[in-house]
């Protein structure tokens, strides 16, 4: 009889699933008719499996809720966004760039700030200053200088529970360290210190989920860059959110913010409510689109 579980791990051909009855871990190679369609198993995928002998074998994945192509997983929930404030250095571009990418996927976005503890009072202070702007834009904020903060920790970890949690982010970030803070039992590979500056780089190779605090997490390989390639000019408005608070006073339905008249996201820019970073990104990845549709 075709028992139901999860993929928590995937390593060279085979996928590590949780049985959803007992809790039971069983080794599995894919051979349901899903593979002629090409579709491939992912971290995080609910399936239906038989387990008979030694080996099990995936007969098919259920409906995905969502997934995400960098990191490679589905069915996710929410997602922590482990964003370095040095080292490798802030970059609004790039988180700008990663929350759109998860806001197209229905998945909701948290934001925890690493390195803090690398930068000056001064530098520091600038910092949260950006990173208040994302809180009134609706995100919620870890923004502590130091990183591993008991009582930050504890916030975030009662995030977890009932959920599928990623902890996604650029490599070097600090994914994996925290994660071992977290959970003191992970030993997580990490990077070494004299290794952090070397770009390219990634210290974790494969997508795991974790049992942590009444919810699956996953630790993910970090990127260096990503695309918005799965994302079209008429939906990027809806992905910021504090566009999307305003867009219903703009004059126009289905109004890009760009040069319409009587625009009141443009309104609200001037007024400093909307911040001008996310707004002058949000032009640049309108742009990045469109030359996407150029060229193919
Ligand atoms: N000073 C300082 N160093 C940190 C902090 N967080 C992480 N590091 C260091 O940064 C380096 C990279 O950390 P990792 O946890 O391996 O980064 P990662 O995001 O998992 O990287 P990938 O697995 O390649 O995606 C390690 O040497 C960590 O010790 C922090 O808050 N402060
Ligand atoms: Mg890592
Ligand atoms: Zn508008």
């Amino acid at each position: 009889m075709e028992r139901t579980g999860r993929i928590i791990k995937s390593i060279s051909g085979f996928y590590d699933v949780l049985d959803d009855e007992n809790e039971e871990l069983i080794r599995t190679r894919a051979r349901g008719n899903f593979r002629k369609r090409k579709i491939k198993p992912l971290v995080g995928d609910k399936v239906g499996f038989d387990a008979t002998g030694d080996l099990g074998y995936i007969l098919e994945i259920l409906p995905r809720e969502n997934s995400l192509v960098r990191p490679p997983i589905a069915n996710i929930d929410q997602a922590i966004v482990v964003t370095s404030s040095a080292e490798p250095n802030f970059s609004s571009n790039l988180l700008d760039k990663i929350l759109v990418n998860i806001e197209h996927n229905d998945i909701e976005p948290l934001i925890y700030l690493t390195k803090a503890d690398l930068l000056t009072a001064e530098k520091y202070n600038d910092l949260k200053q950006i990173l208040q702007g994302y809180q009134t834009a609706g995100y919620q904020v870890f923004d502590d200088q130091d990183s591993y903060n008991d009582d930050q920790l504890e916030k975030l970890e009662a995030t977890f529970a009932d959920k599928v949690t990623v902890f996604t982010g650029q490599s070097g970030a600090g994914k994996s360290t925290l994660l071992n803070h977290i959970d003191k039992e992970l030993g997580l590979a990490t990077a070494e210190i004299s290794q952090t500056l070397n770009r390219g780089k990634h210290t974790t190779r494969q997508v795991s989920l974790f049992d942590i605090a009444d919810g699956l997490v996953a630790d993910t390989p970090g990127f260096s860059s990503i695309d918005l390639m799965e994302i079209t000019p008429e939906e990027l408005p809806s992905l910021f959110p504090e566009f999307l608070k305003y867009s219903g006073q703009c004059q126009f339905r289905g109004c890009r913010h760009v040069n319409e008249p009587n625009c009141k996201v443009k309104e609200e820019l001037a007024e400093g409510q909307i911040m001008h970073s996310r707004y002058d990104n949000y032009l640049y990845f309108l742009n990045e689109i469109n030359s996407y549709k150029k060229r193919y």
